[in-house]
């Protein structure tokens, strides 16, 4: 079968046909493919030659945009002096630097970092370092682990038994992690539709741990895992007061809380952490994406220090814990790594996304009653919009709002039936406007079924 034939950036044809694509719906792209040529600031350049507006900062990564220059000569730097050094047995110093500067930015200085390549990794070995920190602590039952509906968690094995997508799951039961338990997710349009921010109703769905607790016992139980803000599924917020009553269940158990801010972490609520945002302390914080503003793949496992020192018991010459990644600590990840905490820093982004925040939500909040939409919900620099669906073609929906958003110029994440937005951080008030005006234009073409 041949495919039609859009050009290749040298002017050539380009065979589609090797490529598998990850998340991609392959038979429809390869009937027309979405090429993109180049990045630079907010913008994509395209295949034919428009530019785009990057909606969601990449995949949720590039709050800096693209191209940054501090990261681009960082980098640069990086490969012409020490392209690659292993990671078991002997370091480098900026991976030293760069675990203290995470750990100094959580307002945690003493905890640990453990690096990987992404945030799938980063799930996976934070489930490994709670079983088995349970069990160099002599609680060797507590394996368990209570994830949530609707979760994202990653591709890994791990990642899908906690998550709580089904697509991402049923076709591949088997492989599954034993021992995984679920909370309700937190969305409900009943009671919920529209809020601004974290819902006032909703708390009391944190009780169903305590169920869970109590079906299995505490001494069973390694870790509840959450994302605080559950981003790929469509930004739902936490209610208020919810996050707070999970950490008092675990805590009560002795049941360590991960939070998964792989989305929230390096700033897209407007504070470090999403735990700072929700002034709630979990055991370990996943983090990936931002960390290297996506330009090298980085991501990590914050580990409160008690936690580290108890798996420094035995021998000192013996390996404490058997895990780690050829690409751990990758020297191009942490050079990106560096220069993408000291711009965020130095141009103080945080503040800047904490700024725009509600230049966000005003507007996408402008869009309740047009064509489509069902639901607006929105926290920090990151909003989502529910299209109502067509019947019996879930998912379709807001496929035409992506389709009609790239007319507008604007390169939208579409997910299930929503559309979800998460500009970069260096973007400005108008350029926000912009796209919500671009967004309604959007909505307003997609004809009703
Ligand atoms: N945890 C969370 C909370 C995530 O959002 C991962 C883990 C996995 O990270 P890696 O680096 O292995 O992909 C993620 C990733 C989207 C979208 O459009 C979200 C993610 C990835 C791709 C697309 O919402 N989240
Ligand atoms: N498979 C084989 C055959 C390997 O030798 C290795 C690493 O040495 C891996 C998988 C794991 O690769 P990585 O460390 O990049 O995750």
């Amino acid at each position: 079968m041949t495919n039609a034939s859009p050009l290749h950036p040298d002017g050539s044809d380009l065979d589609l046909r090797a490529l598998w694509m990850p998340f991609t719906h392959n038979r429809y792209f390869k009937k027309q493919p979405l090429l993109v040529t180049g990045a630079r600031g907010c913008h994509y350049t395209l295949a034919d030659g428009r530019t785009v507006f990057d909606c969601l900062s990449g995949l949720w990564c590039s709050p800096l945009g693209h191209a940054h220059p501090a990261i681009v000569s960082a980098v640069q730097r990086q490969v012409e002096n020490l392209d690659y050094s292993p990671g078991f047995q002997v370091g480098h110093a900026a991976a030293f630097t760069l675990a203290a500067k995470i750990a100094a930015l959580a307002g945690r200085p003493n905890d640990q970092v453990f690096f990987v390549n992404s945030g799938s990794e980063a799930i996976d070995t934070a489930m490994k370092i709670a079983v088995g920190y349970h069990r160099v602590n002599g609680e060797a039952t507590r394996t368990r682990f209570i994830g949530r509906e609707r979760a994202y968690h990653g591709v890994g094995l791990g990642g899908i038994s906690i998550g709580g997508i089904a697509a991402n799951r049923k076709m591949f039961g088997p492989l599954m992690v034993a021992g995984v338990d679920h909370l309700p997710h937190t969305w409900n349009p009943k009671h919920m539709a529209y809020s601004r921010g974290q819902p006032e109703w909703g708390a009391h769905l944190a009780d169903d741990l305590e169920r869970i607790v109590t079906l299995h016992d505490a001494s069973n139980i390694a870790a509840v895992v959450v994302e605080p803000m559950q981003g790929s599924s469509g930004v739902i917020v936490p209610p208020k007061g919810y996050l707070q009553r999970l950490r008092e269940i675990c805590s009560r158990h002795r049941i360590l809380l991960i939070f998964d801010e792989v989305i929230t972490g390096f700033g897209r609520l407007g504070k470090p952490f999403a735990a700072d945002y929700f002034g709630v302390v979990p055991d370990m914080i996943t983090f990936a994406k931002a960390v290297s503003n996506g330009v090298v793949p980085l991501g990590g496992v914050l580990v409160r220090e008690e936690i580290y020192q108890a798996f420094m018991t035995g021998p000192a010459h013996a390996i404490e814990f058997f895990h780690g990644y050829t690409y751990s600590g990758h020297p191009l990840a942490i050079a990106a790594g560096h220069a993408a905490l000291d711009t965020l820093a130095s141009e103080r982004l945080f503040d800047r996304a904490a700024r725009l925040a509600p230049v966000l939500e005003n507007a996408m909040h402008s869009l309740q009653g047009e064509p489509h939409v069902t639901d607006i919900r929105n926290i920090g620099l990151a909003a989502a919009l529910e299209c109502a669906p067509v019947a019996g073609q879930p998912g379709v929906a807001a496929m035409r709002v992506f389709e009609r958003a790239l007319d507008e110029g604007l390169l939208v994440r579409f997910a299930g039936d929503a559309i979800a937005v998460a500009p970069p951080f260096i973007c400005s008030e108008n350029d926000i406007v912009a796209m919500v005006e671009g967004l309604r234009r959007a909505l307003r073409a997609v004809p009703i079924v």
